[in-house]
């Protein structure tokens, strides 16, 4: 069976020479003809594909993205996969010749779609005296002006700087000074363009430092930084008694917008109205190769699509490889939002598998219940979680707040879940106990970070997650007995509500 093409528009992967890796010049879509559908081959089972789970092959995998990384090093100066690089290009020609050496195993598709990408080539922010240390532009901010540096006064914006006329009059030239709150970074910043400033410094309300994107372009972004709110109060209080503050800002970035790519694999076997389906993402940030994110997820996807051939399933596996996922999850919005309502009413649940190896890794499980999700994915945290007690080992729930690809999912009425092993997050003393590593440290200290590379995986956690992923895909791929059928009514709606994070970036 094939993905139904009328709901994927498909366009041919238009990949450059990257390196010696070259994608045919296929159409959307692969699969031979003349399918011996794995008849003969042994029916899915849980143990028998978690024993084919070996370190070193994904290993082995991980030192060949890295290969693929440094191919982005020629525009970026560094291994990055980021969507547009050769890194990403590359990683794209990977996943997918891997796929389609499988032969007739799986329906191989790709969906272009468009994505807004940036990059900050150097910044610099000086308020007074100081260069503070905390400032940082903002994703998707524009340039300043001829990529040069301007000078102007820091003027503050009274209120939180979600109306024009919290902008003074005077702002012309002027660098504005926006207390974070309530609305969108990008509005801030459109409002102080409008108003005529050259840049705008965002400041935290809250404690610490502050990072964040603009969002999605517009003519009137000023190049824009985020501030701490420490670094923030000296020049604060100067302006509240009417003294004087000058600054310099200066950004060389770009913003533009490109066509990128998500691979789809499912099964020519089983039962193509009733999929599991899964993803990772094939994209990384700029500042690094994503070795960890999500080279893991990614890679454990295609050694366990490789597995899987191996055996007869009785539904359908979907795999996805998203991209523009560090853009604010895009891929998986695209690929939901052109569902039509029978297609999405075949995927009977969406697994999320997004950063499976941290260093410092503790083994998180989504908590996504049924009350706040669609029924269905209490069911899988809960496999997730007995497989981890059937093992002895310890896990945490983590919020299911929307940071990853499962969003566009549970919001379009698909009960989803996944497992992920720590970001930015902090070990905590208790989880030092659980997992090992070192409390008071993030999960993944390279996160999102030029070392994210073959030496920021934990190879422990990666072999048990991959044997943990081997396990919800056998599962769901041999039956679905005792899984929630998928609600007629579903309201989609009750499940619409704007979530915490949409994406890695803070927006507001
Ligand atoms: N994997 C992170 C990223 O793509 O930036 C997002 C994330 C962080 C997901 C923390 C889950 C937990
Ligand atoms: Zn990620």
């Amino acid at each position: 069976m094939r993905v139904d093409s009328r709901t994927l528009p498909l366009v041919p992967l238009l990949l450059g020479p990257v390196g010696a890796l070259q994608l045919p010049l296929l159409g959307g879509s692969s699969s031979a003809s003349q399918a011996p559908i794995a008849a003969d081959k042994p029916l899915i089972s849980s143990p028998l594909l978690q024993e084919q789970v070996k370190a070193e092959n994904l290993m082995q995998r991980a030192r060949q993205l890295y290969k693929i990384a440094e191919l982005g090093e020629g525009e970026y100066n560094h291994p990055t996969r980021v969507i547009g690089s050769k890194g990403h290009l590359g990683t794209l020609d990977y996943i997918y010749s891997t796929l389609t050496n499988l032969g007739d195993y799986y329906t191989v598709s790709n969906q272009s779609f468009p994505a807004v990408t940036g990059n900050v080539f150097e910044s610099r922010l000086v308020l007074g005296h100081t260069v503070p240390e905390s400032a940082t532009a903002m994703s998707l901010t524009p340039p300043t002006k001829h990529k040069e540096p301007v000078y102007g006064q820091l003027v503050a914006v009274a209120n939180l700087g979600c109306d024009a006329s919290d902008y003074p009059s005077d702002l012309d030239g002027a660098i504005a000074f926006i207390s974070r709150g309530q609305c969108p970074f990008g509005t801030k910043s459109e409002l102080a363009g409008k108003a005529g400033a050259v840049a705008a410094v965002i400041y935290n309300n809250e404690k610490g430092d502050m990072s964040g994107t603009l969002g999605t372009p517009s003519p009137d972004h000023v190049a824009t930084f985020g501030l701490s709110d420490t670094d923030a109060a000296p020049f604060l209080e100067q302006l509240h008694k009417g003294e004087k503050v000058d600054g310099i800002a200066y950004v060389d970035a770009i913003v533009e917008s490109i066509s990128t790519t998500n691979i789809i694999a499912q099964t020519t076997g089983g039962d193509p109205d009733n999929c599991v389906m899964l993803g990772g993402h094939s994209d990384s940030v700029g500042e690094g190769p994503g070795i960890n994110d999500d080279g893991s997820g990614s890679l454990t996807l295609l050694e366990l699509a490789t597995l899987l051939t191996e055996f007869r399933v009785n539904n359908c596996v979907r795999f996805a490889w998203w991209a523009a996922e560090e853009e604010g999850l895009l891929g998986s919005d695209y690929y939901v939002s052109v569902l039509t309502a029978a297609e999405n009413k075949k995927i009977r649940l969406f697994m999320d598998y997004d950063m499976l190896a941290s260093p410092n890794f503790a083994y998180q499980v989504y908590n996504a219940t049924n009350a706040l999700n669609p029924v269905g994915s209490e069911e899988l945290r809960d496999l997730y979680v007995e497989f981890y007690e059937a093992h002895d080992l310890n896990y945490t729930f983590i919020p299911f707040d929307g940071r990853s690809d499962y969003d566009a999912f549970i919001r379009n009425g698909i009960p989803g879940g996944g497992i992920a092993t720590g970001a930015e997050g902090v070990k905590t003393v208790t989880e030092q106990g659980m997992f090992g590593g070192v409390a008071g440290e993030w999960y993944d200290p390279c996160y999102h970070q030029l070392c994210d590379t073959v030496a920021n995986l934990n190879l422990t956690a990666w072999e048990w997650n991959t044997k943990l992923v081997a396990h919800s895909i056998a599962t769901y791929a041999k039956s679905f007995d005792g899984f929630p059928k998928r609600v007629e009514e579903t309201s989609i709606s009750s499940f619409a509500e704007e979530p915490k994070y949409h994406g890695p970036f803070l927006r507001q």
